[in-house]
This record gives C-alpha cells, structure tokens and sequence, in this order.
C-alpha cells in the first residue's frame, strides 16, 4: 500500500467536554457520554452534499470529560501532549471544548504546539447537540472543514461562523452564538454560504520554517496559582498587591493596568512590584481595555511600572499572557530567556 500523505489520513476529534456535550440532569446540564454515535447521528441531518463533503474522522474522549471551568493547567497539559502524540496519523485535529475556558486552552496549545504543520482547531457550543436550534452542529462542521484545510497550519477556534487565532480569542459573550471575538487581530477565515473560506495572508503558515518546535514542559509546579492575575481598580492598596506577591508558591503574576500602560501613582505599590521582580518573579501588564495595546513609560504614570521590573505585554490578551507566563516559567530557561521570549511573539499572540 502506498504511504498515505498527510491528506489522506482521518482528523482526530478529540471530545473533551462542555455543553456541546452535555446532557440534562436533575443537577443541570452536565457532560454526557457516548458522544460519537451522537455526533453521527447529528451530522446525518445535514443536506446530503454537506455530509458528502465533510472530511473522515476519529473519534476519541477524555476519560472524564468536563465542564471546561474546572479545566488547569493539567488539562492543557495532558491536550498538549495527546495532541502531539496523535498528530502524525492525522490530518488535523477538532478539539471539542467546553466555551468558558476555550480560550485559554487554545492559547496555552499555541506555545505548545509552536509550529504546527496543519490545522489544530477548537469549537463547542453554546447550546447541547440536541437542543432545539442548537449552534453545536454548525460549529462542529465548521470545524472540521477548516481541519481539513491543509493551508491552516495554527492553532485556532471556529465558532459562530467564524475562525479565529486561537491566542487572540476571548469569551467576550455569555448568551449569543458567536460568543467569541479577537480583539486585536483579524478573522482568519468565516464561512461565507456554505464555505469555509480562510484567509492564508493572515495566518501563521507563512512564518512556519523548518520542522514543528514542540514545547511539552511539566505545568504541574505551576498549576495550582503559580501565576495570579490581578486587575487594578481605583483605591487598590499596595497591602493587597503586596499579600498576592508575597505567597512562596507565586512565580509570576500578570497586572491588569489602566488604559495605555498606567498605573496608580503609589510609591508603595511600585515599591512592593519592584521587591517581587528583584526575588525573580516575572510580572508582566496588559490594559484593562479589551482593544490597543500598552506602551509602558508613555505616560510618567507608567513608568514606574518599567522601573519596577514589569514587562509590557503590548496588546495581548489576559488568556494569552497569562498562559504565556506559566509555559515560560515551566521551562528551564535563565530569567534574561524568560523576559525576551515573553517579549518575542512565538506563536501570532502579540
Ligand atoms: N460551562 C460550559 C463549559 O465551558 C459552557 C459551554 O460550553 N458553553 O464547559
């Protein structure tokens, strides 16, 4: 039998949870099992030439599949892993995911899975399979279209009609179907008609040199609060910040500033930054405005910030950020590594 080329192998589909999933109990909903003979079942209610024209696939669960708000990093963990294991005997992956923690998921598998060679997308659904005019099949076979699509070579979400980056997506809506959004960087693909039509000039596939630079590292030491998020509000005390920084398990933390890069001019909070950055905590701001960037030390408020030792995340987003710092911190690289590669965009995030 001839080699199969990487188109002609099946995607993966690996379910991990959430609603698209779920199933009623007298708890609430709650993930259900036996999730590829239901997802057959559903995709056999789409038009003929649709079905006809969706790739091959395999099917595999977690064992416990969850409701995506218990997820930690372990659960990115054991998703990067299984992916990069799976990945040469298949074509592409759908990752089904539960949507309140999609996002992170997906941006903590962009510096997993740096380099990628094909299509790593992730979907789930604001409604259950089999709920009436549920968004969960739409997506899905969206999907599974753009994983079929060998010019993707990055890790994405295809949602409410939409592909996007998966390290500049966000959660940006409780109830309605497209309930994701990229602040700061464009679509990279949508479906027009029945077409899922992606836009090559704004993927990663054209910077991707040389074989995939997989990076696994152990999130364990971290996944239980190494890495706080705390976002400024007016009256925030230094005492506060300072009871954050000062936890022995804490080694890095992402401040949420004001508009372009400020923040509070309080020589005690910049004092209590300046002594968690000089103990080797890697502290890093973005805005609290969801579009734009930050520029710190464009206003004198701000810089006491880079006095402090905190690196600028320019306009990333929280989930993007944060993530990043809890893959860097997990590798053995020196504090100077860990600062320029937070700096450095290693998969589109900045
Ligand atoms: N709570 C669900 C989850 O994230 C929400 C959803 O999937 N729509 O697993």
């Amino acid at each position: 039998m001839p080699p199969l080329n990487s188109t002609d192998r099946p995607l993966l589909v690996l379910y991990t949870g959430g609603t698209l999933g779920m199933l009623q109990t007298t708890r609430g909903l709650s993930p259900g099992g036996d999730i590829g003979v239901r997802l057959e079942r559903a995709l056999t209610t789409l038009p003929p030439s649709r079905q006809a024209s969706l790739p091959p696939y395999r099917l595999i669960s977690v064992t416990t599949p969850i409701d995506s708000s218990a997820a930690t990093p372990l659960d990115w963990q054991r998703l990067g892993r299984e992916i990069a294991d799976r990945l040469p005997d298949h074509a592409g992956v759908v990752v089904l995911h539960g949507t309140d923690t999609l996002a992170w998921s997906a941006a903590s598998l962009a510096y997993q899975l740096q380099g990628v060679d094909r299509p790593v997308v992730l979907t789930g659904a604001m409604q259950p399979l089999e709920a009436e005019g549920s968004d969960a099949l739409a997506n899905v076979e969206l999907a599974l279209r753009f994983a079929a699509n060998p010019s993707l070579k990055e890790v994405a979400i295809a949602f409410g009609g939409r592909l996007l980056r998966g390290v500049r997506a966000r959660k940006w809506h409780t109830r309605k179907n497209s309930a994701f959004e990229s602040p700061n960087y464009p679509l990279l693909g949508e479906r027009v008609d029945e077409d899922a039509v992606l836009y090559p000039t704004r993927g990663l596939a054209h910077q991707q040199r040389g074989a995939p630079r997989f990076e696994l590292p152990d999130y364990t030491s971290l996944a239980d609060g190494g890495v706080a998020r705390i976002a400024l509000w007016p009256g925030i005390s230094a005492r506060q910040v300072a009871a954050w920084l000062s936890d022995p398990h804490l080694r890095g933390a992402l401040l949420e500033v004001w508009g372009g890069g400020n923040s509070p001019d309080d020589p005690a909070l910049l004092e209590t930054l300046a002594r968690a950055s000089g103990e080797g905590k890697l502290l890093a701001a973005i805005s609290q405005c969801p579009h734009g960037g930050i520029t710190l030390g464009h206003y004198a408020a701000g810089q006491g910030l880079v006095d402090a030792g905190v690196l600028s995340g320019d306009d990333m987003t929280p989930e993007a950020a944060l993530t990043k710092l809890i893959h860097l911190l997990a590798q053995p690289l020196s504090e100077q590594e860990q600062r320029q590669r937070f700096l450095t965009s290693l998969s589109g995030e900045r």
